[in-house]
């Protein structure tokens, strides 16, 4: 299979890429980023900009995927920062994607949305079809990123499908969420032995363990098309509250000092998202299970993470 990866050197897509070629697939990696020191076999590198639609249209009409998964998008937290760029990374880049696939060969276009779609107000747990009125540039764009990709489905016949993701958590280096703080207890608790946490120890937001996230991508993208009832799916894994996040990474780490100081910004932007999911229709349309609990994660990714510092010379850069 050729998939074509937007976003390659992201977060989801650093962990994708070899998982991906694990199974045979020749993969065109596509990211502002240049590459890095080892490719994987079966891959190809190519520097491109998403906000850019030449570079889109020539990477998908040269390479000829047989699937575009689009991972390229600012996030929550920097995306309030620089909010006309999340537009233009984000929409325009999801445009520019579309268009591709529509114009070149109509390649399934897999989507990742996220729980940052929803708005503040709504009861827990919180199903697909609540109205979607995200509080974050972020979630206004993938909001109507998945809006957009059903008009290209149905207007166009296009295979458009995707996850909301809730907040992710791997051995990698976070870039620009506001749900980093899980991630960095684990990072800055083994390489600093401390770390204040920017939301308040109550803060519970849906999280799941990336190795489950990408295999919810590889298994609904392999999904027959005629067992969806729906393009874009809620999927679920864990809800720990900050403390309890907190609590697994002191039992696993003697003596770390976990602090929280909630920053109002982010605080503001957590606030807004659901508690718990309800993610039903992926479980009965395409099997979608979590294996990965918090105590399962916590032993799984701390062994990851020391590898990963070890490799960063002691991790500097895992610093947001
Ligand atoms: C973020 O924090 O912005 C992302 C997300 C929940 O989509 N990790």
């Amino acid at each position: 299979m050729k998939i074509l990866l937007t976003g390659a050197a992201g977060q989801v897509g650093t962990d994708l890429l070899p998982l991906l070629t694990e199974r045979g697939d020749q993969v065109l990696a596509f990211d502002l980023a240049p590459a890095p020191k080892h490719l994987p076999d079966g891959v190809e590198w190519v520097r491109g900009d998403v906000t850019q639609s030449a570079e889109v249209y020539d990477a998908v009409s040269g390479f000829k995927p047989d699937r575009i998964m689009h991972f390229a998008a600012i996030l929550s937290a920097r995306g309030e920062q620089i909010p006309h760029r999340a537009w233009r990374v984000n929409m325009d880049g999801t445009l520019h994607v579309l268009e591709a696939a529509r114009l070149f060969g109509k390649p399934q276009v897999f989507y990742t949305s996220t729980i940052a779609a929803f708005g503040p107000g709504l009861p827990n747990p919180v199903g697909d079809d609540v109205p979607l009125r995200p509080s974050t540039m972020y979630g206004v764009t993938k909001v109507a990123g998945e809006r957009l990709g059903e008009y290209y489905q149905s207007h166009f016949g296009l295979d458009f499908r995707g996850v909301r993701f809730p907040g992710l958590i791997n051995a990698g280096i976070p870039g620009g969420g506001t749900s980093d703080y899980a991630l960095f207890m684990y990072v800055d608790g083994l390489r600093t032995g401390r770390y204040e946490c920017f939301v308040s120890p109550q803060s519970r937001i849906p999280f799941m363990y990336m190795p489950d996230a990408l295999r919810a991508v590889l298994e609904l993208s392999d999904a027959p098309q005629k067992s969806l009832g729906r393009s874009i799916y809620n999927i679920a894994a864990i809800s720990p509250s900050a403390e309890e996040i907190a609590a697994a990474v002191r039992a696993r780490i003697p003596g770390v000092e976990l602090t929280f100081k909630s920053d109002p910004e982010r605080q503001a932007i957590l606030d807004s998202w659901p508690q718990v999911l309800d993610d039903h229709h992926a479980r009965f349309e395409w099997g979608w299970n979590h294996e990965f609990d918090l105590d399962g994660m916590s032993d799984d990714l701390l062994p990851k993470v020391r590898e990963l510092i070890a490799k960063e010379g002691g991790g500097e850069k895992l610093h947001a």
